[in-house]
């Protein structure tokens, strides 16, 4: 099978088991595990921030960095199609207390003017925005990178009114790598931001937030409140350890396999690319083939390509990561070929 359902598929390298085999672990929730603290600092100096804190999720990393600079009852600014809405059941609402302001940005990023047109000052009716959200790579809107200028705009006016910034930077190593820029330069602006070592990175479990350390000191005892304290978790962070040090560099190889892909399924009748792929995030419509999204990406599941389906209606998502290569890709391009001109078979 060639999964490319998402970059969460991908499994940890050979030497990301040996570093877990031979971690040197201790108790994390008495902040006595070497790996996860190493793990932590080099974590908050990739991103320039001054502290860290390993999550075991993006979701968790997301819900923490919400709760910590918001109160119940206040407004978040994000994109209609942000994850924190859409794909994090309500935790914002469930545990945040917040309610989402959501702007329509068609390729995923937001502006300062957007953005602006929204804020809600405190008064006797409208909640007051208490945090604004970015999501960089933008997942729904097909891997979307902020430009740097926007960022910084985006930080600058609301530090001004005296609005945080978080950034779901769940693929912000797939935007520094298209971008040619340091991670740290693209979070500058923002006060926190969660990054995912699960994702193309490829470890098997593991989020960051990073940020003001008075914050990450809130967030360690709000990660123990949603059951995230895990113990000798060092054989995780183990593997995180690698992923950040080892595998951010190979990320534009995906980035050419996903451009690679959409230029061949863009040739290929009643497949329509939805946007040139700039990371690693392709979504094509299928509509034009008489077949549903479903009925395709079952189709292809009997030709060994697992593809995801779940996100609109004859639309199809697929992801580029380090356990599919060039080869891999091209099985998936014939594969699709084959079901879009035989949809009877
Ligand atoms: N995204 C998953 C699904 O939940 C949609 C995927 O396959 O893309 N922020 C962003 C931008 C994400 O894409 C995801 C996961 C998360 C946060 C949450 O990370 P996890 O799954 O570790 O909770």
């Amino acid at each position: 099978m060639i999964d490319l359902r998402s970059d969460t598929v991908t499994r940890p390298t050979a030497e990301m088991r040996r570093a877990m085999a031979e971690a040197v672990v201790g108790d994390d929730v008495y902040g006595e595990d070497p790996t996860i603290n190493l793990l932590e600092e080099r974590a908050a100096n990739v991103c320039g921030k001054e502290a860290a804190l390993w999550v075991p999720t993006g979701t968790m990393g997301n819900t923490i960095g919400i709760t910590v600079h918001t109160e119940h009852g206040q407004e978040v600014i994000c994109e209609s199609r942000a994850h924190i809405l859409n794909y994090e059941l309500a935790m914002m609402a469930w545990f945040s207390g917040c309610v989402a302001r959501a702007v329509v940005a068609e390729d995923g990023v937001l502006n300062w003017k957007s953005i602006a047109a929204e804020i809600r000052p405190v008064g006797p009716h409208a909640a007051p925005t208490g945090l604004i959200e970015v999501e960089n790579t933008h997942n729904m809107a097909g891997g979307t990178i902020y430009p740097l200028d926007t960022l910084r705009e985006i930080g600058e006016e609301a530090h001004k009114l005296g609005l945080p910034v978080h950034m779901d930077g769940a693929r912000v190593f797939n935007a520094a790598a298209a971008l040619g820029v340091p991670v740290s330069e693209i979070v500058a602006p923002v006060d926190t931001v969660m990054f995912c070592l699960s994702k193309g990175l490829g470890a098997p479990a593991g989020s960051i937030l990073a940020g003001p350390r008075l914050l990450i000191d809130k967030g360690r005892r709000l990660r123990k409140r949603l059951g995230g304290g895990m113990r000798q978790v060092g054989v995780l962070g183990a593997a995180g350890l690698v992923a950040l040090e080892k595998m951010a560099g190979r990320l534009g190889e995906d980035h050419e396999n996903c451009k690679f892909l959409a230029r061949e399924l863009a040739g290929i009748p009643g497949i329509r690319v939805e946007r040139e792929p700039s990371t690693n995030i392709l979504f094509f419509d299928v509509n034009g083939t008489g077949l549903s999204g479903p009925e395709f990406s079952a189709r292809l599941k009997e030709r060994g390509i697992l593809i995801n389906s779940a996100y609109g209606v004859g639309r199809l998502r697929l992801l580029t990561h380090h356990d599919a290569d060039r080869e891999a890709c091209e099985r998936a391009v014939a594969a699709v070929r084959d079901v879009a001109l035989r949809p009877k078979h």
